[in-house]
């Protein structure tokens, strides 16, 4: 059980939004609130405040816990996301109203595609705060759901428990599964029983993947080779509607789809390109002024909190909340769209 005695300190340089927003009039206001399902602003906070390397440092327990630790969450999420407590949600999952012809058709750039949605199940607590029996309850609708699509989305669940060691290396250096083990999700209360009820459902091309019980309860995947962005969108957007068949999932009309994380609110959406920039990343100011124009984030290739490998940065859309889930893969289409012409420029320099 996560306590907290005091006020937290953090180091001058932390750089984590929860540093900067809990501030000690948030932190005594909130200090002795719970949620009905019993979660504290200790558990909230208990990531940040063990990591101080943190992008965020804060995660909800339940729905609840965005209205009750609303002092902490909405300062944060207003910083994130540009979204006001006055601004709802809208949802836009046409493909057809997305315009992203492949920028990069001669494979120069784009190593890979990727895009995904956190998806939470109705009238159950997120991952901080889900029990044991709540959380094997999850695998059992995902793992039913999941094993009764067809087509080009008809696979397999993998559970993690049992799963042989070199077999689950090898999908997480091909960038398909998940971490064990992760400092940030560990604090959050996320990694409790592992590896039990975790795990991974794929096709057999590995293009459809949906994770079970990480940081969100579902984490539903369409990613391929090659930078044909518009494909990866119309194979999520399909699989999300089939799922939805089956699967209530956590909604709010003010905050969309409801994930641990307040980064993921609102569309729950990250749309993602592996992309080798030699010549521009040797100029990192100007790489970011362009991505911080397109609302764009830079991670390196191995999942949040990693670095590049061989000039190949991993780049998506930073806003979630308050923008439709076109409008996310378009943000990210348009800025890939100037990175490739910029390094292009700077290649024949
Ligand atoms: P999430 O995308 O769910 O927020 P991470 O940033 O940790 O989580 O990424 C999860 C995994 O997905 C990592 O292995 C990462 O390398 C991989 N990944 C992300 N984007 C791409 C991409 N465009 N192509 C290939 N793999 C990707
Ligand atoms: N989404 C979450 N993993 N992240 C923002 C953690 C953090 O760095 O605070």
């Amino acid at each position: 059980m996560v306590s907290l005695n005091s006020y937290p300190s953090f180091p001058s340089d932390c750089k984590s939004l929860l540093s900067k927003h809990l501030t000690k009039k948030v932190y005594e206001q909130l200090k002795d609130k719970k949620t009905s399902s019993g979660f504290t602003l200790a558990q909230a906070i208990a990531s940040g405040v063990e990591n101080h390397d943190s992008g965020i440092g804060v995660y909800a327990g339940d729905i609840e816990s965005y209205d009750t630790f609303a002092a902490l969450f909405d300062p944060i999420i207003k910083e994130y996301h540009g979204f006001l407590k006055s601004d709802s949600h809208v949802s836009n999952l046409n493909a057809n109203d997305l315009n992203a012809p492949n920028p990069d058709s001669e494979n120069k750039y784009i190593v890979s595609t990727r895009i995904r949605v956190g998806r939470n199940i109705a009238n159950l607590p997120l991952g901080p705060a889900i029990t044991k029996e709540q959380r094997d309850e999850v695998e059992k609708q995902a793992a039913s759901a999941l094993n009764s699509l067809e087509g080009n989305l008809k696979g397999t669940y993998y559970p993690l428990d049992g799963m042989k060691e070199d077999v689950s290396e090898k999908l997480i250096e091909d960038h398909f599964l998940f971490k064990a083990g992760d400092r940030f999700l560990e604090a959050a209360g996320l990694n409790r029983n592992w590896p039990k009820a975790r795990g991974i459902y794929h096709n057999d091309e590995k293009t459809f993947l949906v994770w079970v019980n990480e940081e969100d309860q579902l984490r539903i995947i369409s990613m391929q080779q090659g930078g044909d962005i518009k494909e990866v969108f119309q194979r999520l957007t399909s699989a999300i509607s089939k799922i939805e068949e089956k699967i209530k999932f956590l909604y709010s009309d003010h905050l969309g789809f409801i994930t641990s994380c307040p980064t993921n609110l609102g569309t729950a959406m990250r749309a993602s390109v592996h992309i080798k920039v030699p010549y521009l990343s040797q100029d990192y100011a100007h790489f970011e002024e362009i991505t911080n124009k397109h609302h764009l984030q830079i991670r390196g290739i191995n999942g949040e909190h990693s670095q590049s490998v061989g000039s190949v940065y991993d780049i998506s859309n930073r806003r979630r909340l308050g923008v439709t889930e076109v409008q996310c893969v378009q943000d990210m289409y348009d800025g890939v769209v100037e990175l490739i012409k910029v390094e292009k420029e700077l290649a024949l320099r």
